[in-house]
């Protein structure tokens, strides 16, 4: 990655490159400086577009009417914020900045790899996909997310053979997220996790943005996972870090109540959660109840991952 090349004319290129091999690089540099965005030093490269709107994948997207914007960014599950309340984590977050973000690539790759939000938003390819949204607590919500996949950022690193999970790690800044001190025994940072198939499936996702616009922090700004098909668990927020191993990560939810949070969390109405029902679910805004779907109306895309054992 560019981070670890030397800029072009600094005084340590001048030490190793021959003066001539030095010349001509930099006039090829300065022809092809937009050929090579993404490779040479921050001087040469233009802004960053953001991608907002980005073409729609329609092949994953779900053709149904997307949740209001507004409750989408106001009614939030975000344990670092507030453990109790769906409303606080919209003012709370404010405090959390957004930029400079990056994200670390690191544990079972032959290129570890830090990436910027710059880095991200030049080299990866992004699109928006509609896709129905399902939180283990039983409400639902439709989410025109913007992203990429999952996997175009893991062929960066270029996983080893021997990684078998990749595991998601967000942001931990206690003095911003007063949850983590009210919640002080809870195992932080928030982490989840995938096994590499999982990973490397199209449908997932790591979102920047929805509806048209940059995530809201309440929403995991600057970068959040989306698993359509799993409990809205699984999708961690503001991460920072993703990690290859070989061993199944301990996770945050399932680390805490592995009977009511399953490792997989794959959607499935028929499995009750201990303390409630699992075959509907409320749709916001309105909280109009429907049934809910296996694996979240995803069956025909993900079902050959799995045996059918898995929870
Ligand atoms: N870091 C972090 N990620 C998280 C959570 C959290 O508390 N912390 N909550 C999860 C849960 S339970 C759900 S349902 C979704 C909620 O996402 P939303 O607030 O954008 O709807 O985020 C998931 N990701
Ligand atoms: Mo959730």
């Amino acid at each position: 990655m560019r981070r670890r090349l030397t800029i072009p004319g600094s005084p340590a290129e001048r030490e190793v490159t021959p003066e001539t091999a030095f010349l001509a690089r930099r006039s090829l540099l300065a022809l092809g400086a937009g050929l090579l965005a993404g490779c040479g030093g921050r001087e040469e490269e233009a802004p960053v577009e953001a991608p907002y709107p980005a073409p729609r994948n329609d092949a994953l997207s779900v053709a149904l009417e997307a949740t209001p914007r507004t409750s989408f960014e106001s009614y939030n599950n975000y344990v670092e914020f507030s453990a109790q309340s769906k409303e606080l984590p919209r003012t709370r977050a404010k405090a959390l900045p957004l930029r400079p973000w990056s994200v670390v690539v690191d544990g079972l790759v032959r290129e570890p790899r830090t990436l910027d939000m710059e880095d991200l938003l030049r080299r990866m390819p992004f699109e928006e996909r509609v896709c129905r949204f399902r939180c283990v607590e039983a409400w639902a919500m439709v989410v025109p997310w913007t992203g990429f996949p999952l996997a175009a950022l893991l062929a960066l690193a270029e996983p080893l053979g021997s990684a078998r999970f990749v595991r998601l790690t967000s942001v931990s800044a206690p003095e911003r997220m007063p949850g983590m001190a009210v919640s002080e025994h809870f195992p932080w940072p928030y982490t989840e996790a995938l096994t590499l198939g999982e990973a490397m499936h199209p449908l997932a996702m790591l979102a920047t943005g929805a509806y048209g616009r940059p995530l809201a922090a309440q929403n995991g700004a600057a970068l959040r996972l989306v698993t359509p098909w799993k409990y809205g668990f699984k999708s961690a927020k503001a991460i920072v870090r993703i990690t290859l191993t070989a061993e199944q990560p301990e996770t945050f939810w399932n680390s805490l109540q592995p009977e009511e949070y399953g490792f997989y969390a794959n959607v499935n109405p028929a499995k009750a959660h201990p303390r409630w029902p699992q075959h509907t679910e409320r749709l916001l805004p309105d909280f109009r109840r429907q049934p809910t779907l296996a694996y979240n109306g995803y069956g025909e895309a993900v079902a050959g991952l799995y045996s059918g054992n898995e929870h």
